[in-house]
C-alpha cells in the first residue's frame, strides 16, 4: 500500500495563540478529539489536518489528499469559517490576538486542513488538449518562499498547495527563506515538519534582511532554470504551473505572473474571477501599484480571455522568471530595504530591458490580503520612500520629478545608486518615456496639466485634502490647513478640465463634492479655473467651489467673485 503522506502537526509547541481545546459550536467535526492527549487542543484545530487524520507515532499526520470526507471539514473546497457571534472571552482573545500578530484570522486558518481542497478557477480554454508544451518540454522551478513571522498554518498551507499542485517533474524544490522570524514555530519545529519533505530547503537568514534581499538570498540556494516567487500565504490551485511554465518554454524573456485570486483575510474563503475579469497592473505617480481592467488595445490583440495578458507592472509577490534572465537584469536593488519598490523595478526594467511582462488567466493562486502589515519595519527611516526615490533615481528619467512634487521634493538618504545606473547603461535599456508611450499609454501624465499643487483658500488657509484610497471614493472631498508638502493636497488640473490626483477626481452631481473615478467625458468631473478671478467653476452646474463660513467644509455656490470664500490658488497654474 502507498505509504501515508506524513504531515506531523505542529506539536510539541503549540502555536502561538492556538485555539482552545473546545471545538466552536457551529463548526463541525467528525473526529474531535482523535488526536488525544498532550497538545490536542493544537491538534485538534490547529494542525488543520483534517477529520480523516490519524495519530502515527505519537504525532497527528494528514491524510492524503484524495478523500471525499474531507469535503466537510471547515474551509474545504475554499469556503468560508464562520465564527460564532457569541463567543467565550477565552476564545474572543484568541481570535484578537490572531488578528493583531498577523492582520488576519489566523484563529479560522488554523481550523482549515493545511491540504484542504480548492475550486478549480480555470477556464475551459485552458484544459484543451495541447494547449501547453507537454511537461517533458517544459523547464523545472525553484519555488521560492519568503516569510517573516508568518502563521503556522498559512506557511504550511501554502508549501502544501505547491506540493499537491505542482507535477514532481516540474518542481525542483521549495526554498523557504526565513527572514530571521522570532516566533518559535519557526524554528525546530519547521524544521522537524519539513523533515518529512525533501524538496522542502529551509535557509534562514541572520539578521532582518527585508522581503527584497530575503529573495536574492533565497534565489542564491535555488538549482532550477526557473525561480517562482510566492508570498508565504498563498494557495495554488489545480494547474496553476504548468501555464506558467509554457510561457518561459516558449520565451524565456517574459516574465509570468498568476491571477492573484482573494482568499478573505476574516473567514478564509477562497474567492475567484473568471477570465474576463482579469485585470492588470499599472501604477500612481506615488509609485503605488495599483489594478486595472484590461485596456481596450490588449483585448484587440486576442481571441480569448484566458490567454495572456500584457501588463505594465507586477503586483510584485507572485511571478515565475527565468533565472538567466532574471540575473540578466541584475535581479533586485539590494538597497531596497523591507517592503515595496521591488515590484515595480522588476517591472520595469523587464520591460526596458527586452522582456515581456504577463499575466496568465489560466494560472490562479490565492493570497490573503491584509489591511495592514503586521510586523515591524524599521525605526527611523520612511523605508518605502527610501525605495522609491531610489527607483525613480535610477529608472524614471526626467518623469522621476512627477514623483518628487508628491514627496514635496524631499528625496531623503537615498543612498547610493551609481551601480544600478551603470547596469542600466551596460544593458542598453530604452527610455522610461518610450516604456509609457508603448506599454502604459493609459497613465495621466502630470506634466500635461495646466495647473498642480495645492488649491488653497487663504481666507481660511485651507486646502483642498484626501488621501484619494479606494476607501474615499464616492465620499464627500475634505480641506485641511496648507501645509505645501504635496501628499493629500496634491491636485492636477487637467487639460480636460478635470480636477484629479492619479484616478480620482472632483466630482458635482449637485449635492456635494466627491471622488470619483475619472470617467473622461466631462459632465460632472469638468471644471474651469480663472486665474484672474481665482474662481473655480463647475460645467454643468455653473456654481463655484466654495468653503463654508465655518471654515470647514466644501460646498457649492452662486459664482461671486467678490467673496473671499471662493477664491483658489492653484499653487503652479501654467496654461501654455
Ligand atoms: O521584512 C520582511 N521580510 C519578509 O520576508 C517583510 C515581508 N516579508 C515577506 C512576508 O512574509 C510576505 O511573504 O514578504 C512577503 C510580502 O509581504 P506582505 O505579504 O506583508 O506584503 P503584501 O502582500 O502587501 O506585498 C506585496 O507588495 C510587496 C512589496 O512590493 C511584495 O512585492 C509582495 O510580494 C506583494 N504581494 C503580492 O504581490 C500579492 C498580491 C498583493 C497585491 C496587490
Ligand atoms: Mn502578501
Amino acid at each position: 500500500a502507498a505509504p501515508r503522506v506524513n504531515a506531523p502537526s505542529p506539536q510539541p509547541v503549540p502555536a502561538p495563540g492556538a485555539p482552545p481545546k473546545k471545538p466552536l459550536p457551529p463548526l463541525k467535526k467528525k473526529n474531535a478529539g482523535k488526536g488525544a492527549g498532550a497538545g490536542a487542543a493544537v491538534a485538534d484545530a490547529g494542525a488543520g489536518a483534517g477529520p480523516d487524520a490519524d495519530v502515527v507515532g505519537g504525532v497527528l499526520v494528514a491524510p492524503r489528499d484524495g478523500p471525499a470526507a474531507l469535503l466537510d471539514g471547515p474551509g474545504e473546497n475554499g469556503r468560508p469559517v464562520v465564527l460564532p457571534t457569541n463567543m467565550s472571552t477565552d476564545m474572543k482573545r484568541l481570535v484578537d490576538e490572531g488578528w493583531l500578530k498577523n492582520a488576519f484570522n489566523q484563529y479560522a486558518s488554523d481550523l482549515i486542513s493545511v491540504r484542504r481542497k480548492l475550486p478549480d478557477p480555470r477556464d475551459a480554454w485552458c484544459k484543451a488538449p495541447g494547449r501547453y508544451l507537454p511537461n517533458a518540454d517544459l523547464p523545472a522551478t525553484s519555488v521560492i518562499v519568503c516569510f517573516h513571522n508568518e502563521a503556522w498554518t498559512v506557511l504550511l498551507r501554502t508549501v502544501h498547495s505547491v506540493l499537491d499542485r505542482s507535477p514532481p517533474e516540474l518542481l525542483k524544490e521549495i526554498v523557504l527563506v526565513d527572514d530571521f522570524s522570532d516566533m518559535p514555530h519557526t524554528k525546530r519545529q519547521l524544521e522537524d515538519y519539513m523533515a518529512h519533505y525533501p524538496k522542502v530547503k529551509i535557509v534562514r537568514a541572520t539578521k532582518r534582511e527585508g522581503l527584497i534581499r530575503a529573495r536574492l538570498l533565497g534565489a542564491r540556494h535555488a538549482t532550477a532554470p526557473v525561480l517562482t516567487y510566492l508570498d508565504s500565504h498563498c494557495e495554488c490551485t489545480t494547474g496553476w504551473l504548468e501555464p506558467l511554465l509554457d510561457r518561459i518554454a516558449r520565451d524565456p524573456h517574459t516574465v509570468v505572473c498568476p491571477v492573484i485570486d482573494v482568499i478573505d483575510d476574516n473567514t478564509l474563503e477562497y474567492h475567484w474571477r473568471d477570465a474576463g475579469g482579469v485585470n492588470v497592473g499599472g501604477f500612481d505617480w506615488n509609485l503605488q501599484f495599483n489594478w486595472h481592467s484590461v485596456p481596450e488595445r490588449e483585448r484587440q490583440r486576442h481571441n480569448n480571455t484566458a490567454e495572456p495578458v500584457w501588463s505594465p507592472t507586477m503586483a510584485g509577490g507572485l511571478f515565475s522568471i527565468d533565472k538567466a534572465f532574471f540575473e540578466r537584469l541584475g535581479t533586485y536593488d539590494s538597497g531596497f530595504d523591507i517592503w515595496g519598490g521591488e515590484n515595480l523595478e522588476l517591472s520595469f526594467k523587464t520591460w526596458m530591458c527586452g522582456g515581456t511582462l504577463e499575466i496568465v488567466p489560466c494560472s490562479h493562486v490565492g493570497h490573503i490580503f491584509r489591511k495592514r502589515s503586521p510586523y515591524k519595519w524599521r525605526s527611523g527611516v520612511n523605508v518605502l520612500k527610501r525605495n522609491s526615490v531610489r527607483l525613480a533615481q535610477v529608472w524614471l528619467d526626467d518623469y522621476a520629478k512627477y514623483y518628487y512634487q508628491r514627496v514635496g521634493y524631499d528625496l531623503g538618504d537615498y543612498g547610493d545608486v551609481s551601480a544600478r545606473r551603470e547596469l542600466r547603461q551596460k544593458l542598453g535599456c530604452k527610455s522610461f518615456q518610450w516604456y509609457l508611450d508603448t506599454v502604459y499609454p493609459e497613465l495621466f501624465i502630470p506634466g500635461e496639466a495646466v495647473a498642480s499643487g495645492e488649491i488653497a483658500n487663504e481666507w481660511s488657509n485651507q486646502c483642498v485634502d484626501s488621501p484619494c484610497k479606494a476607501d474615499d471614493m464616492h465620499k464627500p472631498v475634505g480641506l485641511w490647513p496648507c501645509h505645501k508638502q504635496g501628499g493629500n493636497q496634491y491636485w492636477m488640473l487637467s487639460k480636460t478640465g478635470e480636477i484629479r490626483r492619479d484616478d480620482a477626481c472632483l466630482d458635482f452631481s449637485g449635492y456635494e463634492v466627491i471622488l470619483y473615478p475619472c470617467h473622461g467625458s466631462k459632465g460632472n468631473q469638468f471644471w474651469q479655473y480663472n486665474p484672474k478671478t481665482q474662481l473655480i467653476q463647475h460645467g454643468s452646474s455653473k456654481k463655484c467651489l466654495a468653503i463654508s463660513e465655518n471654515k470647514q467644509k466644501l460646498l457649492m455656490t452662486e459664482c461671486d467673485r467678490r467673496k473671499e470664500n471662493q477664491q483658489w490658488k492653484f499653487a503652479n497654474y501654467d496654461p501654455s
